[in-house]
């Protein structure tokens, strides 16, 4: 579909000498004349800046650890090596205003607190032993294990393993903080958090699912999830429970959302996350919204059309879904399952009352490649 600018009710200011002569001179007192922008400010639907891309897992992983040889972690802060939009280099987003890196830590490794505006999310790709502290509280994580640093929560990482290296993604809204204006950063006053005696408070308290605390633990009122991690084999179980009762939803498959167990919302107030199953041969139908996703490939191997284009993947591939670009998803394998972990802004979409979503009309919901 293109749309024609050319219409009452658009700007269709013809140029002329005086009128150039004009805008030079609104140009000297920082000011310029609506017209000669409206249409690129006021799009007739969105136009992310971002592209669709996808970075390859065996790309990635050799520079990553070769980042442990080369900088200390508490040197570098973070060890991250980030994933950054070629058309989005000014603000080092992924996708939209999403920031997404792969964080290493070597075995015996651990880094200071520090708390941001910037809500974080990790997403456990490989190795044994990490740990991370959050709000007092230390967690122990996993490959495929997703888990939640909210805004301005102190947090600590470190790996405790003695096999080798941790890599997990990161998911950060700070691209959203920095668009915002709202960032803010401190490091800890004593370099560490106090922990708390037990691990894994939050998941032994509130990882029930259905099963609530009920007259205990009943005074949370921060706007964020209570549940800090939830486990691989918890989600992956519930994502087959799901599939043999559902066929889930035509655009993902059999689709779930972490959480917030006080909620049912989203598990912080700007990202949300889900793990979906495609099952052997599944293609969806394609779809579109707005609000931007990044993905990370859990399990198993296919390909997403985006925008028009075919992106194959396999296990540990990270891809993006610009606002409002058409997606659709596919499992090649007629044996295996294929799993794709992704997080988002549509909290921040739906809060502000921006969501719209639509299916793809043509062609039996399916884009055609080129
Ligand atoms: O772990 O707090 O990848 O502050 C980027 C910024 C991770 C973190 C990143 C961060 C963090």
């Amino acid at each position: 579909m293109t749309f024609s600018d050319d219409v009452l009710g658009r700007a269709r200011v013809k140029d002329t000498d005086q009128l150039q002569t004009f805008y030079d001179d609104l140009g000297k007192h920082e000011t310029v004349a609506l017209w000669t922008v409206a249409n690129e400010i006021e799009p007739w639907f969105p136009q992310p800046v971002s592209v669709p891309m996808l970075w390859r897992y065996d790309d990635l992983r050799p520079l990553v650890l070769e980042s442990l040889d080369l900088v200390k972690a508490d040197d570098a802060g973070r060890r991250v090596v980030a994933l950054v939009n070629p058309e989005r280099k000014d603000i080092s987003a992924a996708v939209g205003l999403l920031y997404t890196g792969l964080q290493v830590m070597g075995p015996g490794e651990f880094m200071t607190a520090h708390r941001h505006m910037a809500a974080a999310l990790r997403f456990v790709v490989e190795g044994q032993g990490a740990w991370t502290v959050v709000d007092g509280q230390k967690l122990r994580v996993g490959p495929g294990d997703f888990a939640i640093t909210p805004n301005h929560a102190w947090h600590e990482h470190g790996n405790e393993g003695t096999d080798g290296p941790v890599i997990w993604q990161d998911g950060l809204d700070i691209p959203l903080v920095n668009a915002l204006d709202a960032g803010f950063y401190e490091v800890h006053p004593n370099l560490y958090q106090e922990q708390g005696k037990v691990i894994n408070s939050s998941l032994l308290t509130h990882g029930a699912g259905q099963l609530r605390p009920f007259g205990f633990e009943d005074g949370w009122t921060k706007p964020y999830s209570p549940l800090f991690a939830y486990p691989w084999e918890q989600t992956y179980a519930a994502l087959q429970n799901a599939a043999r009762a559902s066929d889930g939803s035509p655009y993902d498959g059999i689709i779930l959302e972490y959480a917030n167990p006080k909620t049912g919302g989203s598990v912080m107030p700007t990202m949300s996350a889900h793990m979906q199953l495609l099952q052997p041969g599944l293609r969806t139908k394609a779809h579109r919204h707005t609000g931007s996703v990044i993905y990370n490939v859990a399990k198993g191997s296919g390909y997403s059309v985006i925008a028009g284009r075919r992106f194959d993947w396999k296990q540990g591939d990270i891809f993006c879904v610009p606002s409002w670009a058409w997606h659709e998803h596919a499992n090649l394998s007629a044996s295996d399952d294929a799993c794709l972990f992704s997080f988002n802004d549509f909290p921040v979409m739906r809060s502000l009352t921006f969501w719209r979503e639509e299916a793809y009309p043509d062609n039996d919901g399916h884009q055609t490649t080129n």
